[in-house]
Formats: structure tokens, sequence, C-alpha cells
């Protein structure tokens, strides 16, 4: 099953509301936010792979990645089955990884204990976290995950500076989701309000769930937290809680971070809205 939707996820506050924020905080064009939604579910990697298609098209296209996951200078991606054996289980994935080692402009965070990338076939290490019947890969042979947290925040830099940025779509792959409404991604402005949230598809055990979004209206996602189910990974084969939902992720997708503008292309006209209810507001008082 696939679907593709325009999301007017967040609230539709009344004109009267967005012009009472809009004179109070200069501007709030997350209020009125839209994001195309790029959303699928199944057993095997074909069900998906029409949908992160339609993403990758939605964010610059391009099949064949150059240098550090880069197609064309328009977006990225991060498949994780190049890391080295030296950052992969049982060794950590360092944080900042994909924004030095590989610079592809992104920097994780966590509030558990690290990150880790699982071993190839052939190695010491059980393959796949050490959970052959509940995972699989949709790019073999790596998957992904945070270690003791079902959280990942990834947050956007210039490619291999330390130079904060923003990008304007990203979407990934899930593996193993079977309980509705608690994996999820959601992205924040560079002000830290919530600009879209949404659940991910279910699709079954040892199943994979695409979730992507794309900006529509100029919106900068200034960092996206991923929630992974509700189980933990602690170590290969040990889970935090043998009673929920374990999660872990394969393929992320994402435009390429680009410097912050101000003020956003949306928040233009929104802002001489502003202004212009303002002045009406004013020459109201005035006439009255
Ligand atoms: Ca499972
Ligand atoms: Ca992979
Ligand atoms: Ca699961």
């Amino acid at each position: 099953m696939s679907y593709l939707r325009t999301v007017r996820s967040l609230c539709k506050p009344s004109r009267g509301l967005i012009l009472g924020s809009l004179i109070a905080a200069g501007f709030a064009n997350h209020a009125i936010a839209g994001f195309i939604v790029f959303e699928a579910a199944g057993a095997t990697p074909a069900l998906i792979t029409p949908t992160r298609d339609a993403f990758r098209t939605a964010v610059g296209g391009g099949t064949v990645a150059g240098a550090n996951g880069d197609f064309g200078g328009l977006r990225r991606e991060i498949n994780w089955d190049g890391v080295p054996n030296a950052s992969a289980d049982p060794n950590p994935l360092a944080a900042d990884f994909f924004n030095t080692t590989s610079p592809r402009g992104v920097v994780f965070s966590t509030p558990g204990t690290g990150f880790l990338v699982s071993a190839n076939a052939g190695g010491s290490t059980p393959i796949l976290f050490g959970f052959p019947n509940d995972f699989q890969t949709f790019s073999a042979q790596r998957l992904f995950t945070a270690v003791n947290s079902n959280i990942t925040d990834v947050n956007f830099f210039l490619p291999g500076t330390s130079t904060a940025a923003t990008t304007s779509a990203f979407g990934l792959i899930f593996v193993d989701v079977e309980v509705a409404n608690l994996t999820k991604l959601e992205f924040f402005d560079a002000g830290n309000a919530l600009l879209f949230s949404r659940t991910a598809l279910v699709a079954g055990n040892q199943g994979l769930s695409f979730l992507g979004a794309v900006a529509n209206a100029g919106e900068q996602i200034s960092r996206v937290r991923i929630t992974s189910g509700a189980n933990t990974i602690v170590a290969n084969g040990v889970l935090g809680d043998p009673n929920s939902d374990v999660v872990v992720m394969d393929d992320f997708l994402f435009a390429t971070p680009a410097a912050a503008t101000i003020p956003e292309p949306g928040s233009l006209g929104l802002l001489g809205l502003g202004t212009l209810a303002f002045g009406l507001m004013r020459r109201r008082q005035r006439d009255q």
C-alpha cells in the first residue's frame, strides 16, 4: 500500500488567530505550514520502492550517488552500507561520522548512549543487531539504531563544516514497525517550533515502512527527531524491554542542507499581511 498526499498536519487556526500571532510574533508561518507526505509499508523492499523513488524525484532525482552520498548537489542519502567494520557493531558509530569521515551534513544525538550500525555477514558479530527474525534490510547489509534509546535527533550542517544549516525534506525507512502511533518523524525549525509530525505506517514483523515529507512553502527544517518504536537496543541481541515494539532504521534521504535564509519566502507574504492587518487595526482605532 502506498499513499501520497498533502497534509496540513498542524493546526488550521482562524484567520483572526493567524493575524493575531503574526502581530504578536512578527511571523509564524509554521502555523499554516504544509508538507507533502510520502509513505508506504510492506513486507519486502519492492513494495516500498516506488514511494522511495517518488520521494527521490521530489527532492531532485538521481539514482547513482556521487561522493559522500551526493545526488547532483540537491540531495543526500545514507544507506549505512559503506560504514567500515571499525565503526559498525560491536563498535559504536561516531555521532558526527556523516559530517566528518563521510561529510553529508548531518550530526546525530540521542538521550541514549550512542549509535550502532549493524554488522556484515561473515564476521564474529551477528548481523541485523542479532535479531534475524525481526529485521531485514532495504539496502544490504547494514542497518542503523540509537543505543539505549528510541530517539535519534538529526541536526543539519553545511556538509563538512560546523555551520548550522537547514533542510527542506527528510525521509527514512523504518524496519519492523508492528504497533501503530509509536514510531514517528518530527521536524523542528531553528526556533525549536514543531513544523511537522507524522507516525509511520505499520508494516508488521520484519516489514519495511517508508516515511518522508517535503516542505512545500519554504519551511526550513533545523532538526529532525526520529522516534523508533518504544523499545531500545542495548547491545547485539539485547533489548531494553522484551515486551514493547522494537524498531530500527535503514536508508535516510534528505535535501542537501543549506544555509538558512531569513525571512523565508513564505513569510514575506505573511509579514505583509500582518503589517496590513496591523495598519487596518490602527486605522480603525484612529477612526473610532
Ligand atoms: Ca518484530
Ligand atoms: Ca542499508
Ligand atoms: Ca518491532
